[in-house]
């Protein structure tokens, strides 16, 4: 399997065309820390895409250890530096937890909680992206390339841009972007667009979110011009540029990001890797169907839904429990918001429930972890899952959809996704769903654990060209040419 743009002989030449440092601001910095309180990378694909870039450019990363009060002296690992942005245990409270993850998250995915609306979080909210971008014009060179990450740090380009008219600036939102009416419910809803309009590219996962946000600055920004281009907007303001009267372009654009191909598809030949997932499959008693599901513990997730069409399907007989068995593994996550307890216990009681209804002595047919586990046991679990139940009802694009396809090299398995994740722009060959109705979430599951070769086989290779089309490495490189205007290799279009 090739790892789409990014393979290949071409690599450092595409790094070479522009050797402006790359300087990075993600909320979370890229490294944690060891048992003996060094620094490691961390797992994760946008770490793997963006690391050796950064490496070559002598780029710097800008973020938060992850503990409160926890910031050490920038420190350089692999060539890479790293600036940490203190955050205090009320700015954890009130930026993190409340107006990031309580407000931001559940608004960008369709409200589907209610999302607060708190002067205070949003306080502190400004004051740590001031934080941020305070700490980023120090660390930035002149001629940098700065690249922002997502929503909690969407008022930083703006405050960039005032003190530095001439910098380059991108940003890239991994959520959803909302519609206006959604959207228009932000008592700062006018701040956070100009905040994003700082930027020179705006990139988004969907095109949906795209002409979203393009549609909210010709809303609220009455001087913007906003002009549909051929892949996207085109937006002509001053917002950002003082009293100089200064024009800014920012382009509108969709990105959607992938993983690292090449690695799951490599774990997935690896023959430890093979030998566990038939281990797995034996411990489990050899059952016929294996579903998998493989989330954040979060309630965009759908985790619940999916739980309970498995139990309608125990329930009428469509699916026999000494024949099925579900595995769920869900990492815990932002366990202190209530919405986020909330959804543990009910998706910890539909495992009760669900298993004190339908399992024998030593034979759960709803298997359930809540942890996280390292990459290999997430490819063991990949290949040994018949059908991954991918059934968020909204996701920005979720990778996990992408990884189960990019592990299965034996061209096999059901991948049932739903329509709301954006991977499913993608992944058209995929057995799609409105996780919302019950009824198709049933049947989906029911075409999965139903189909056979030679359907299961040509979906699946379908699927994994259209992954192996899109690594995460091409995904940045294709947003870095954009911000910086140089074409794509092989693409004089550009
Ligand atoms: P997330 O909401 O975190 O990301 P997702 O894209 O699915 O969602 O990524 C989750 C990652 O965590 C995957 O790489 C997966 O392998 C890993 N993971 C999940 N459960 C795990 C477990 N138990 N143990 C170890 N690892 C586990 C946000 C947006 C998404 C968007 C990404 C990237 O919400 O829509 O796809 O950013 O832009």
């Amino acid at each position: 399997m090739q790892s789409g743009s990014s393979a290949g002989p071409g690599r450092a030449i595409l790094y070479g065309m522009s050797r402006r440092p790359i300087v990075i601001a993600a909320n979370r910095l890229p490294v944690m820390r060891t048992d003996d309180g060094s620094w490691t990378p961390s797992p994760g694909g946008l770490v793997r895409a963006l690391y050796p870039m950064l490496r070559e450019t002598g780029g710097t990363w800008v973020g938060w250890t992850g503990s409160v009060d926890d910031a050490p002296e920038p420190f350089t690992i692999e060539g890479v530096e790293l600036r940490p942005i203190a955050i205090s245990r009320q700015e954890h409270d009130d930026y993190y937890e409340g107006f990031a993850n309580d407000s931001i998250w559940p608004l960008y995915h369709d409200a589907m909680r209610d999302p607060t609306f708190d002067a205070e979080q949003w306080a502190a909210y400004v004051t740590v992206n001031q934080r941020f971008a305070d700490a980023l014009l120090e660390v930035a060179p002149p001629d940098a390339v700065i690249w922002i990450h997502d929503y909690h740090l969407q008022l930083v380009p703006k405050l960039v841009r005032e003190r530095r008219p001439e910098a380059t600036i991108g940003f890239f939102l991994h959520v959803p972007f909302p519609p206006w009416e959604l959207f228009a419910r932000l008592p700062w809803r006018t701040e956070l667009v100009e905040g994003l309009l700082g930027a020179d590219l705006v990139g988004f996962q969907r095109s949906i979110g795209a002409s979203n946000f393009a549609a909210i600055v010709h809303q609220l920004v009455p001087a913007a011009d906003v002009q549909p281009s051929d892949d996207g907007f085109l937006a002509d303001h001053s917002v950002g540029m003082g009293s100089t009267g200064t024009r800014l372009r920012t382009t509108i654009g969709t990105f959607p990001i992938s993983i690292d191909v090449t690695e799951f598809d490599s774990l997935a030949a690896e023959r430890s890797v093979r030998r566990a997932a038939t281990a797995l499959r034996a411990s489990l008693g050899n059952p016929e169907v294996i579903l998998l599901g493989v989330d954040r513990l979060d309630y965009t997730k759908g985790i619940g839904l999916r739980m309970r069409a498995f139990r309608s399907l125990l329930e009428d007989g469509t699916l026999d429990a000494e024949r099925c068995v579900m595995i769920q593994v869900a990492t815990p996550t932002r366990e202190a918001v209530e919405h986020y307890r909330d959804e543990r216990h009910e998706v910890e009681r539909l495992v009760g429930e669900i298993n004190g209804r339908y399992a024998r002595i030593g034979h759960p047919v709803l298997h359930y972890l809540y942890r996280s586990l390292p990459i290999e046991q997430l490819v063991t679990l990949y290949l040994t899952g018949d059908a991954m139940l991918v059934t968020p009802l909204r996701d920005g694009m979720n990778l996990v959809a992408k990884e189960y396809v990019a592990s299965r090299r034996d061209v096999n398995g059901v991948l049932v996704l739903s329509e709301f994740a954006g991977a499913a722009d993608q992944l058209t060959d995929a057995v799609l769903v409105n996780p919302h109705d019950q009824q198709a979430l049933r049947d989906a599951i029911v075409t999965a654990v139903e189909m056979h070769h030679p359907e299961r086989g040509q979906r699946m290779a379908a699927l994994r060209d259209a992954v192996a089309r899109s690594d995460v490495r091409g995904w940045a490189e294709r947003f870095l040419h954009e911000l910086r205007h140089e074409p794509l290799e092989g693409d004089p279009a550009r």
